[in-house]
């Protein structure tokens, strides 16, 4: 199975909403691969240390499970996934909607646990990014399981791709999110079966909901961005987390409160 081309219809969507709907990039037997490896990750079988972190310490209720367990850059830890169908496939796309020039930046899983009732706040990555001149980057959300509106389905805000970055405040506790003000009647949700996926300009307003359900809502995002601005991201000692997960920090003081 290879990813489909994109329409001009769908690019055009992209462009001018920020995000796009990729139905069915993997198949449903490719999802209970990327189901088994995700699980090993979470269970700790694939030892990451201090790449896991809890993006939810500031919001959720527990002190004791992760409110939402980030794990930064599994492809450093398995790098066959580099080299399967998801990596190769989203790069695919991500050459259609921002230029043969893109790479992968960083790649990333965002598990929402049962019950654990945590939102991922409103806020614009570029706000968590080095300021980099050029500004094209979108990044991959695939969902392995139905990604509902009860589960923690992401939401965007139509069109903020093309408007302003908003101001966002520091977590109150190291390491917790950033946050703007942003609401859900802005906003449109999205729902996912599993192995479909959205793609989000790096400007993009988005949030999702805290996961009510009995199952998991295991995301699994890849960053692509161009191959020169990863280098002077590089240059400028900035990895995405690839030293120091955990260390969230908004890197952007424009648009700080
Ligand atoms: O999975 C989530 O809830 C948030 C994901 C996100 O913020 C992102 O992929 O940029």
């Amino acid at each position: 199975m290879k990813a489909t081309p994109l329409t001009e219809q769908q690019i055009e969507f992209y462009n001018t909403n920020g995000y796009l709907v990729v139905e069915d990039l993997i198949s449903p037997e490719e999802v209970q691969q990327y189901k088994a490896l995700y699980d090993d990750f979470l269970a700790g079988k694939i030892n990451v240390g201090t790449n896991r972190s809890d993006l939810g310490a500031d919001l959720g209720n527990s002190e004791k499970v992760e409110n939402i367990t980030q794990i930064m850059w599994p492809s450093d830890f398995i790098p066959e996934l580099l080299v399967m169908p998801y990596h190769l496939r989203a790069l695919a796309i991500s050459k259609q909607l921002m230029g043969e020039d893109s790479e992968m930046d960083f790649d990333m899983l965002i598990n929402k646990s049962p019950f654990t009732n945590t939102i991922t706040p409103w806020h614009q990555d570029e706000a968590y990014w080095l300021n980099v001149p050029d500004k094209r980057a979108t990044s991959c959300w695939l969902s392995l399981d139905y990604a509902t509106l009860d589960s923690g389905c992401m939401w965007f805000v139509p069109g903020s791709n093309l408007r302003e970055v908003r101001q966002h405040a520091f977590a109150a506790k190291k390491g917790g999110a950033l946050s703007c003000n942003a609401s859900e009647d802005e906003g449109v949700s999205v729902e996912l079966k599993p192995g479909s996926c959205t793609f989000h300009h790096g400007r993009t307003l988005h949030y999702s909901r805290g996961n009510s359900t009995g199952g998991n809502r295991r995301a699994f995002i890849i960053n692509f961005r161009p191959a020169d601005m990863i280098r002077y991201e590089r240059e400028h000692g900035f990895d995405h987390g690839k030293q120091n997960a955990g260390n969230r920090q908004l890197q952007n003081d424009e648009f700080a409160k």
